[in-house]
């Protein structure tokens, strides 16, 4: 079978959009190029001195791993040299990036949120890391200033998302609402190639995934949940298998190909929840909806939230739908 590439399947798909004028294929195109530059130095991470810490704290008061700025810069330089993108919205920046007041992008008709390295304090360890981005078009179009009203959209409202697993192979993995397809960059050529096309989450699985060192900070119907995931019961398969990497994008990777749930709920230590809303949880949970599976947020679809701040936090609980049910009906205490 001949391979296809993400750039040949990117221009493919434009069809798909009508009236589109390549701008956001230019953009995934963009994005597709940043990953594999990040690619290049996770993979070398032991050997270069770019393993280690920056020294500097970014906004969450975390220590900056050197991979992190590294990776960040590439998705701003790469998503401001194309022209598309007006405003960049990232986990390593307090404030977002006004692209719109730049000349060259003046005319961009895309908000990017993006988490440059997610999981990166398993980067020292080799463990998998990952990127995470999600996509928003303006709501005018006359190269104004751009305002926060325009920024913060709640996530059904994106036109693409899509994460990169630097894992024992590096995958592409995105969507524009039209399903999901995933790409495996085959290094002898530097191309994503086609790998997974139409991805489909199963309904249900038998592998649950949650921080349990946790546990006693969960709410109640959490706690009954991992119970009842750990309780004997052949007709269900249960007990379910735990798996936890510590690794978003590495974790919903998983979950995405075998079926299972990821939860990352309130906690007493964090009652919003951990996870950020705009770059970690609504572009995963974009793409497991689109793959057929469930995101949740307490009683809430993930999508629907309306952000209020860049950095905001959330709980969540995604995967296959049945088991994410099972969490909801455990909410509204039906077990
Ligand atoms: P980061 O953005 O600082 O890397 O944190 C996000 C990561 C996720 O990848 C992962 O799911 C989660 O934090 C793990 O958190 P914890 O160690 O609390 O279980
Ligand atoms: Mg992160």
């Amino acid at each position: 079978m001949a391979l296809k590439t993400l750039g040949q399947f990117i221009i493919e798909k434009q069809a798909d959009f009508p009236y589109a004028k390549g701008e956001l294929s230019r953009l995934l195109r963009d994005i597709g190029i940043a990953a594999k530059v990040i690619n290049r130095e996770v993979n070398k991470a032991g050997l270069a001195d770019i393993l280690g810490e920056s020294g500097e704290q970014n906004i969450q008061g975390e220590v900056q791993k050197k991979l992190d700025v590294y990776a960040d810069e590439q998705f701003i330089e790469a998503l401001s040299r194309g022209g598309e993108c007006c405003y960049i919205a990232s986990e390593e920046h307090e404030d977002g990036i006004d692209l719109s007041v730049n000349l060259g992008c003046k005319n961009g008709k895309y908000i990017v949120c993006v988490d440059p390295l997610d999981g990166s304090s398993n980067i020292d360890l080799n463990v998998s890391v990952g990127s995470i981005f999600s996509i928003y078009r303006r709501s005018v179009q006359d190269g104004s200033e751009i305002s926060m009203e325009e920024v913060l959209q709640s996530g059904d409202k994106q036109v693409a998302a899509g994460y990169i697993i630097y894992g024992s192979s590096t995958m592409l993995v995105y969507t524009t609402g039209k399903g999901v397809n995933g790409f495996t960059l085959d290094p002898s050529i530097g191309e994503f190639c086609l790998s997974h096309p139409d991805m489909k989450i199963p309904d249900t699985g038998n592998i649950y995934a949650v921080n349990e060192g946790n546990y006693l900070k969960f709410p109640q119907y959490i706690k009954d949940y991992i119970k009842y995931c750990q309780v004997e019961d052949p007709a269900s398969n249960r007990p379910y298998t735990s798996r936890y990497i510590g690794s978003m994008v590495a974790d919903l990777h998983r979950t995405l190909i075998t079926g299972g749930i990821f939860l990352y709920p309130e906690t007493s230590q964090y009652p919003q929840g951990k996870l950020r809303l705009l770059y970690e949880c609504n572009p995963l949970a974009f793409i497991v909806e689109q793959a057929g599976g469930k995101a949740i947020s307490g009683r809430q679809s993930t999508l629907t939230i309306q952000p209020t701040s860049l950095h905001q936090r959330t709980s969540i609980v995604i995967g296959s739908v049945r088991m994410v049910e099972t969490v909801e009906a455990f909410m509204d205490g039906f077990y």
